[in-house]
């Protein structure tokens, strides 16, 4: 038999549209529900599409309170480098971690978890923040000869923008809607994230 080839080799990455990242949620991203229909429509109009979902086992160490005395959004020292701690977030099973109740998933070919380490935080679809260890996401689609990467979700500034450039690291085509995004914007952060894009040759672009 041979291999199924002629198909599109353009696939929707939908990062992290979670409970937790829109309003009312426990790391809400302002507008973050705003973009429930714009992915939607996307979904159904490219031909792969897979989702990426925040993963995180309780306790975990990117959570402010696994680290006594730290605040939420404050930086802190761990052996992979500098990570932002958070609120605790889209811990595994909960509410919080499942994805937005309007979004259209069900044509998601895969989904793909991250951040479940406890030891080490993971904004990126491809690697974890150790820029290291990788998900099994370049893998997956590199074996199913998908080199086109349109990238929508939550949040702008971190995993969507961790995911893009670790894309186009890894050689893919990668385009960012940005009209389907939105940012945590903390000190700077959507800026200095943009500008990374376009250094690395992302297309930043709106649908
Ligand atoms: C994210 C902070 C912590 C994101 C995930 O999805 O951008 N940000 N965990
Ligand atoms: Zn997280």
């Amino acid at each position: 038999m041979e291999k199924i080839t002629g198909m599109d080799d353009t696939a929707l990455i939908v990062i992290d549209v979670q409970n937790d990242f829109c309003p009312g949620g426990a790391l809400a991203v302002t507008g973050g529900d705003e973009i429930v229909p714009l992915v939607n429509g996307l979904i159904d109009s490219l031909p792969h599409v897979v989702l990426t979902q925040d993963w995180h086992p309780s306790g975990h160490s990117s959570f402010a309170s696994s680290h006594s005395g730290a605040d939420p959004f404050s930086t802190t020292q761990m052996p992979y480098g500098d990570q932002t701690l958070w609120p605790d977030h889209c811990v595994q099973g909960t509410t919080g971690a499942a994805f937005h109740a309007d979004l259209q998933w069900t044509r998601a070919e895969l989904v793909i978890r991250k951040g479940f380490r406890n030891a080490v935080d993971s904004y990126s679809a491809f690697f974890e923040n150790d820029h290291t260890t990788p998900t099994g996401l370049g893998g997956y689609l590199r074996e199913r000869d998908i080199s086109s990467l349109v990238m929508v979700g939550l949040a702008t500034d971190f995993c969507v923008a961790f995911s893009a450039l670790d894309a186009a690291k890894l050689g893919f085509k990668v385009t960012v809607l940005t009209d389907a995004c939105r940012a945590i914007d903390l000190d700077g952060s959507l800026a200095a994230a943009m500008d990374k894009m376009k250094a690395a040759g992302v297309s930043l672009e709106t649908t």
